[in-house]
């Protein structure tokens, strides 16, 4: 990986494995799986200056992820956002991804096990880092990045 310009916020996203494989497809609500935070992304630190940001995307669980970034409206908390019938939420006014395989920007899904990341720069705010592959969202994959002046 390269040196990463600016403020580095190290994202982790994972899921908790083979044990979900086997469960119905997200589309079918059931015990203990939608909102029961069955994937997770966390970042650190979770407030960044204003300006040049890099985010380091971990992967660390046994499924693609992909990390996008939004901006989180007034008055919205993270997760809020409503999914479509495709288990995706809208990606209007995205500010960039990291979803490719140890390398930059956007890929088509980070592998189990590898590292991705991408450079922004972001106005000071509130933003909102989800992972939107399919259901992934509703599983817990969200979380804020504050953006202060
Ligand atoms: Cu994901």
């Amino acid at each position: 990986m390269p040196a990463l310009r600016g403020h580095v916020v190290d994202v982790t996203v994972g899921d908790m494995g083979p044990g979900m494989m086997g469960r119905p497809n997200w589309r079918t609500p059931g015990p203990g799986w939608q909102g029961m935070g069955m994937m997770r992304l966390s970042a650190t630190p979770g407030t960044v200056p204003a300006g040049v940001v890099s985010l380091r995307v971990t992967n660390v669980g046994v499924l693609p992820h992909e990390v996008v970034v939004l901006p989180l409206p007034a008055g919205q908390a993270a997760g809020e956002r409503l999914t479509g019938s495709d288990g995706k939420v809208t990606e209007t006014g995205s500010l960039g991804e990291a979803s490719r395989s140890c390398g930059p920007g956007t890929g088509n899904g980070i592998t189990p096990g590898a590292t991705a990341w991408t450079t922004l720069t972001l106005q000071s705010g509130r933003y909102e880092l989800v992972c939107n592959l399919p259901g992934h969202y509703l599983a817990g994959m969200y979380t804020e990045l504050d953006v202060t002046r």
